[in-house]
């Protein structure tokens, strides 16, 4: 199935809805899986191999604002920078967008602000598309649902699809072809005093898209097979422990998840590295804490930079280890999806 088919699935007539002459804006934040996606069941449609689970970063992601472009082709714009159209961040916009040109081929002016490093590992395109689709569902009054506007997101990038709620989420992997049971749904849970910290240790573009690294991981890596029990296994546990307000056990599954995905980049082939030699003297400076009883955990994406786990009561003493971390305290910031 393509794209197109789903789109129009879930637009219908609605495609040749006409467009608010008005400007648009939307914002999405940028969410950090605590267990991740990881293989796809289908490309075309960024269909995941398992469920997974996230947290939102409150104020922290993207905010596009979005109006029709009178001229024929797309303008699109990057923290106040026109990006040429050869660029990979407007190629992959605009293909995105030739999905709802519908008869009338409009263009559009994309403009997007973005708070987080882009490429750094830290779900920058998220957040894009899922405040673009936010952003087109006003621009044209479609009126979707969040389910189907999580399916629209995922179709820009799979954990697009986590980042229209704040707070927890779960994307549910589906079993549909079509992909129509694979979205993202809101797990009500508020959780005060869980901290995230983002710990940059590189901010430089990532040397392998995590497309193409969890592709390779599928393709060539005997152990993936064992990847679905694992997701299973800990969605159980990280689960219980948001129930329960259980941070060890949140810290270590979310934790013992990263590193299983890691691992599995590292026994791929040629192997995947995203850890640098900062990214391993942390890691090995958060074990040596743990060892000295402060509850801090870690988690690690498609980049060198960490984001730690923690609660607010250890807030100041993680901070006075790692002077440079930011902390967001996801459930603090009421974070608008307007
Ligand atoms: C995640 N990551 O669950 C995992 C963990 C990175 C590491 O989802 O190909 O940009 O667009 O569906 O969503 C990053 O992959 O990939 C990602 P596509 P995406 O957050």
């Amino acid at each position: 199935m393509k794209k197109q088919d789903v789109i129009n699935q879930i637009l219908g007539d609605r495609l040749e809805n006409l467009a608010n002459p008005l400007l648009v804006k939307a914002f999405a934040p940028t969410n950090i899986a605590l267990c991740k996606y990881w293989g796809k069941r289908d490309q075309e449609l960024n269909l995941p191999v398992t469920s997974s689970l996230s947290i939102s970063l409150g104020s922290k992601g993207t905010s596009t604002e979005l109006c029709l472009n009178e001229q024929a082709q797309d303008i699109f714009m990057l923290n106040g920078e026109v990006m040429s159209l050869s660029s990979n961040f407007s190629r992959r916009l605009e293909s995105f967008l030739d999905l709802f040109r519908g008869r009338h081929s409009w263009h559009f002016r994309v403009e997007t602000k973005t708070n987080i490093p882009l490429a750094a590992g830290l779900a920058s395109s998220a957040s894009g598309f899922a405040a673009l689709v936010l952003a087109l569902n006003k621009l044209f009054d479609w009126q979707l649902d969040s389910h189907q506007l999580s399916i629209l997101a995922r179709l820009g990038s799979g954990s697009a699809c986590r980042s229209l709620w704040p707070g927890f989420v779960e994307w549910s992997k589906g079993i549909e072809r079509s992909g129509m049971d694979s979205y993202g749904k809101e797990i009500s849970a508020v959780w005060a005093e869980l901290c995230i910290g983002l710990l940059m240790v590189n901010e430089n573009e990532k040397p392998i898209s995590s497309r193409e690294a969890m592709q390779r991981t599928v393709d060539t890596n005997m152990f993936y097979s064992l990847w679905p029990e694992k997701v299973n296994q800990d969605l159980v546990a990280i689960k219980k422990a948001i129930d329960e307000k259980d941070f060890l056990l949140l810290g270590k599954t979310a934790e013992s998840n990263a590193l299983t995905m890691h691992s599995l980049m590292l026994s791929a082939w040629p192997p995947i590295q995203y850890a640098l030699p900062e990214t391993v003297a942390v890691t090995q400076k958060i074990w040596a804490l743990r060892q000295q009883g402060i509850a801090v955990y870690f988690t690690q994406d498609a980049g060198p930079n960490l984001k730690l786990l923690f609660l607010s009561a250890d807030a100041a003493l993680i901070q006075s280890h790692f002077p440079t971390l930011e902390i967001i305290k996801p459930f603090e910031t009421s974070s608008s999806l307007e």
